[in-house]
């Protein structure tokens, strides 16, 4: 038995780990487990007399109204607002939506929607494992397979989106393609493709409706593409020296159901199936006002969009749209203590619903850690003053919020970084496999056509890409009525009186419309949210500013189709007055969608922005021409962006800091 002595720090440390319950739930609390069953089985029962498949593809909550949710969180003790899910099923070959209400614990039906435009709702996790099984037990695949030489056994699956190319709603069905990977002494089965092969599966029917045997392709070698440490064999990269995460007193923030407090911030944390991680009603606390001021309504991923850039007929439908075709949130991955997450990190469990509605439970769906890596909040050395050494260093402890998606082959770790000097920062890392694709060159030398990528390994090309992700981020600085101002950095011309001939200075440009906020900054250029009509004691407009992440131009045609789905790269800004029901920046239902509810569409209603509630598009982008440093496993590349207060406190509100 432990001595005594040893139990009291641990129970002192289950204690601050464990969730406190509100008073009352916070507005914008994901669906409890409970309540997804009432709302599935409540939409079930609109359904009693269909003979085909009723699929459930979004349960998520209603966003209550703005107006009221604010009331809310001003008077956190008042009721709880009332509660309503937005739920879209497959039915009949149609897409239905259906606002339920959860009033007294019961599910009632407040409203239904046939949706009668482009584009079908985010494939779940199931049907696609179904398209997978009906085209490896489909009798003339499997004879493909074996005339290859290849064993059935060995074949893995994985369903493809196949995006939109013209075709007229009418012809446009729900299909996925189905290609294939051998497993057979590897797990990495992204670089072992079977091309020359692949299946087309109606995913309303799910019946396999094409399969298509066009060529046998070369099969790279498995050696060397293992990334296992157990697989793994001597020479071994150098160890460092074990480096400890340690808070002997616990960490420093406070979890009430869904609501965090950490240091001078305050906010709401939540997980929805199509975007993962959603930060809301985020406000910090000013010591000089003594008050807790607004920051952000809500910010989340809208959209992330991945074109492949090989126009051949086995790669060019390769433009996926992945939260909403395959959903951020329903492809999270439990995160691993100690390694996705330090050794300090909380984890919280997620619930999505299931195909058929049942509730699906994620554990270590997402983690929050403070983190200290050694970096500096502010400092200074005073060397001027003769006899007198002055030297103040602050320590820079930040809270990350992390979730990790996979989509297919692909890794996405994504941060949210809370500051206490006011910035939030948000950061995409990619990491996971490469899309292998076959080929008969095993040297450099020998390539003498246009592959699309770099031959990375022999036999296998890395295919060139892109990676385009657009936050939305209803900032709401100080109040709702805010301005997006662009600070033009102008050169000027002296008038001669000193030796000087030229400097810079600002040039301010007060953005009133929709048109005009959309921007790819080729020139210095300083981007502002601003309240104008809250001051600082100097009278400056208290605002907050973007400094902007990895900016990549889309390359491709303006009428090329993915293009016209992935508009949403065409400017790296947005801007747009606060609508509810306006999240999508690649459109609500972009699964083979044709590109027509997208941010495009929706700026071009050009809209007042000015002194209005508005929010913040933001598209961050990476070209991805592969390199064999990247095979047989990425090593994780980072992009960002920030949100950093800009004249928002009347001086540094981190002067008072004490360092941890
Ligand atoms: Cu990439």
């Amino acid at each position: 038995m432990a001595h005594p002595i040893f139990k009291i720090p641990i129970l002192v440390f289950l204690f601050l780990f464990t969730s406190i319950p509100s008073i009352s739930s916070h507005p914008f609390d994901p669906l409890s487990s409970l309540e997804i069953q009432i709302v599935t089985s409540t939409v079930k029962s609109k359904f009693t007399n269909i003979a085909q498949r009723l699929t459930f593809h979004y349960v998520g909550i209603e966003d209550p109204n703005k107006p009221d949710v604010l009331s809310w969180v001003a008077n956190p003790r008042s009721p709880p607002l009332p509660r309503q899910a937005f739920v879209v099923v497959r039915a009949n070959k149609q897409t239905h939506e259906f606002i339920v209400s959860l009033a007294n614990g019961k599910g009632s039906i407040v409203s239904e929607h046939v949706y009668q435009g482009t584009g079908f709702p985010t494939l779940t996790l199931q049907e696609q494992e179904e398209a997978i099984e009906v085209s490896l037990k489909h009798q003339p695949f499997i004879s493909s397979i074996e005339k290859r030489g290849l064993n059935i056994s060995d074949v893995v699956g994985s369903a493809f989106s196949i995006g939109w190319y013209g075709e007229a709603q009418s012809e446009t069905k729900r299909i996925v393609k189905v290609l294939f990977f051998y497993k057979e002494s590897t797990v990495n089965v992204w670089l072992r493709p079977i091309e020359g092969i692949e299946t087309t599966v109606d995913l309303d029917d799910m019946v396999l409706t094409e399969l298509k045997d066009i060529h046998v392709s070369v099969m790279p070698k498995s050696e060397g593409t293992e990334y296992q440490a157990s697989t793994m064999r001597p020479p071994f990269l150098a160890e460092t020296k074990p480096i400890l995460v340690n808070q002997p007193h616990g960490p420093s923030f406070v979890v009430r159901g869904h609501t965090v407090s950490w240091a001078n911030w305050d906010f709401h944390l939540s997980f929805d199936m199509r975007v993962g991680v959603v930060i809301s009603t985020a406000s910090i606390y000013d010591i000089d006002q003594q008050k807790k001021r607004q920051v952000l309504y809500r910010g989340q991923i809208s959209e992330l969009f991945v074109p492949y850039q090989d126009p051949t007929e086995e790669w060019y439908y390769r433009t996926f749209m992945d939260a909403g075709e395959f959903g951020m949130g329903s492809s999270a991955v439990a995160l691993e203590p100690h390694h996705d997450c330090p050794s300090n990190a909380m984890f919280f469990d997620a619930y999505h619903a299931g195909q058929d509605g049942t509730p699906v439970k994620l554990e270590n769906a997402y983690c929050m850690f403070e983190k200290y890596a050694g970096d500096i909040a502010w400092r200074h050395t005073e060397a001027v003053i003769p006899g007198e050494l002055i030297r103040e260093v602050r320590r820079e402890v930040s809270l990350v919020i992390r979730t990790i998606t996979v989509i297919g082959n692909y890794d996405y770790i994504l941060d949210w970084e809370l500051k206490k000097c006011g910035t939030i920062k948000l950061s995409v890392s990619l990491t996971g496999i490469m899309e292998g694709k076959t080929t008969t060159y095993k040297h450099e030398s020998e390539v003498k056509e246009e592959i699309y990528g770099l031959l990375v390994a022999p036999n296998t090309i890395g295919i060139n890409h892109d990676h385009f992700i657009t936050y939305y981020l209803d900032l709401d600085i100080d109040g709702q009525e805010n301005s997006f101002q662009k600070l033009k950095l102008k050169s000027f011309r002296t008038d001669g009186s000193t030796p000087r001939k030229s400097y810079w200075s600002v040039v301010s440009e007060e953005v009133k419309k929709e048109l005009d906020a959309r921007l790819r900054p080729t020139e210095p250029v300083e981007l502002h949210i601003v309240n104008p009509n809250k001051k600082t004691a100097v009278g400056n407009k208290v605002g907050y500013r973007l400094i902007p992440g990895p900016m990549a131009i889309p390359l491709l045609s303006e009428d090329d189709y993915p293009q016209i789905r992935g508009s949403l790269c065409d400017y790296d800004i947005w801007v747009t007055p606060y609508n509810k029901s306006e999240k999508w920046a690649g459109g609500m239902y972009v699964d083979r969608g044709h590109g027509d509810k997208t941010l495009t569409q929706i700026t071009e209603q050009n809209r007042d922005i000015n002194n209005k509630d508005i929010v913040l598009w933001h598209t961050i982008g990476f070209h991805h021409h592969p390199s064999q440093d990247e095979f047989p496993i990425m090593p994780t590349l980072t992009g960002g962006f920030e949100l950093r207060p800009t004249n928002f406190f009347d001086r540094n509100p981190i002067l008072k800091m004490r360092s941890p």
